[in-house]
């Protein structure tokens, strides 16, 4: 599957992995998303991206954050 995610996809893959149901990941989270879409990443990559991400820098992914990045990797 090539087939990349839309919007509805995306929200999807975020809540599921929103453990927290606070509508926000941290990075645990974040990695789980990363394994739900496929993605490969490694552990630095990951991190890295995270803080990329984390554009407000509270320690967390908001949905909108969440885009942004998901955007830029597409
Ligand atoms: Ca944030």
């Amino acid at each position: 599957m090539t087939t990349r995610p839309t919007g509805d996809d995306l929200h999807t893959v975020f809540s599921r992995a929103d453990l927290g149901g606070d509508q926000r990941l941290d990075l645990m989270e974040f990695t789980l998303v990363l394994e739900d879409l496929g993605l490969s990443w490694t552990r630095a990559e990951t991190q890295d991206r995270f803080e990329k991400a984390d554009s407000n820098l509270d320690g967390f992914i908001s949905y909108e954050e969440f885009r942004a990045v998901m955007d830029a990797q597409n």
